[in-house]
């Protein structure tokens, strides 16, 4: 399998609240790095640079407006003399007014945030974009007829909705490559999203269309950020209705119990019958992530990604979550291991 990698993601490296302070973001470099490091360790196959796409790939997926706030965000605030990372610190939640998109870049960072997880550093901008290329890259790769490929993308983009940035992701990577493949010929693509978090930025941008089917495995809303999505009600509205499919799990999920929700997850995108799948590979499923709570092995993702390939179509691995540096790369890829050696087997 081949991955494409783009060394850009190093531009980006923010600050987080947490409990109260500023602290660098649990989304650091060596996340992908430390994957690099493994893709090569194992010899999983030869490593790519990523091309570069016109933003127009990237607005298939979000709003022109919004792209070009990404764009734009940091001059407009280093120009009011600031020099630490931009972070958004007022929403316009429930009956404030959305009509208007505010002119100055405070009240724009609330406008197109949903909390104050996704930082502006001056080289934001540029990491985001060699992101968004990697997963485009990587869908051209399918489309040339590749089995499968690893996007290493990073910052990660599942959280990243059509109009807003949040939860360390800006643009959505799996959203863009699966427009990409849409736009090249394929009639559906499924995206199976296996990150601890719900991917509410890809629910958002397909939400309304059938030519998508997405799939999410991710911990309870109730108690698992974002909190405000990824319910089993969430299904889809208009033409996408039955085209959203969440299965929330609880607390302290193991092995065991994510693996009968995965089968029920691969059964359906077996029946949407796909020309492609992308999946959103997050691994902070992982038992000591820092911010989740299942209780995945690094054993289990060797097995995930024997599921996975049960799909038996072309497939796109786009790299989310996961922030026990330590593990990141071993976990990672053993999904695409996994998925390899089971997609051998069923082709001899
Ligand atoms: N102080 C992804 O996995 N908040 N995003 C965590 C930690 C944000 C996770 C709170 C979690 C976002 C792509
Ligand atoms: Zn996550």
């Amino acid at each position: 399998m081949l991955t494409v990698f783009n060394p850009a993601h190093r531009l980006h490296h923010g600050t987080e609240l947490k409990d109260g302070t500023l602290a660098p973001s649990f989304e650091k470099p060596s996340r992908a790095d430390t994957v690099l490091a493994r893709v090569t360790e194992v010899g999983l196959g030869r490593v790519i640079d990523a091309t570069s796409y016109d933003r127009l790939c990237y607005v298939r997926a979000h709003s022109e407006r919004y792209v070009r706030f990404l764009e734009s965000a940091w001059a407009q605030w280093s120009a009011t003399g600031r020099t630490h990372d931009a972070l958004p610190l007022v929403w316009p939640v429930r009956d404030l007014a959305t009509a208007v998109e505010p002119a100055f870049i405070d009240g724009k960072l609330g406008f197109f945030a949903m909390d104050a997880g996704a930082p502006i550093t001056a080289t934001t901008w540029d990491a985001v974009k060699g992101s968004a290329d990697v997963a485009l890259t990587g869908a051209d790769l399918i489309l040339a007829g590749h089995s499968s490929a690893f996007a290493l993308c990073r910052p990660p983009g599942h959280h990243a909705a059509r109009e807003y940035m949040g939860g360390y992701c800006y643009l959505n990577n799996a959203a863009i490559a699966a427009q990409r493949l849409l736009d090249q010929g394929a009639r559906r693509v499924a995206v199976l999203d296996v990150d601890f978090h719900h991917g509410n930025g890809t629910q958002n941008i397909f939400y309304d269309r059938a030519d998508v089917l997405f799939v999410s495995l991710h911990g309870e809303p109730s108690i698992s950020y974002p909190y405000f999505s990824g319910y089993e009600s969430e299904t889809g509205v208009d033409d996408g209705k039955g085209y959203t499919f969440n299965l929330p799990l609880p607390r302290g999920t193991d092995w065991a119990l994510y693996q009968q929700a995965l089968a029920r997850a691969i059964d359906k995108i077996k029946s949407f019958q796909p020309d492609q799948l992308v999946v959103s590979l997050g691994v902070d499923t992982f038992e000591n992530d820092p911010i989740s709570h299942f209780k995945l092995r690094s054993e289990d993702y060797l097995p995930m990604g024997e599921l996975i390939a049960c799909v038996g179509v072309p497939t796109l691995f786009v790299m989310e979550g996961g922030y026990m540096v330590d593990e990141i790369g071993v976990n990672a890829v053993n999904v695409l291991l996994g998925y390899e050696q089971a997609s051998a087997s069923a082709s001899r």
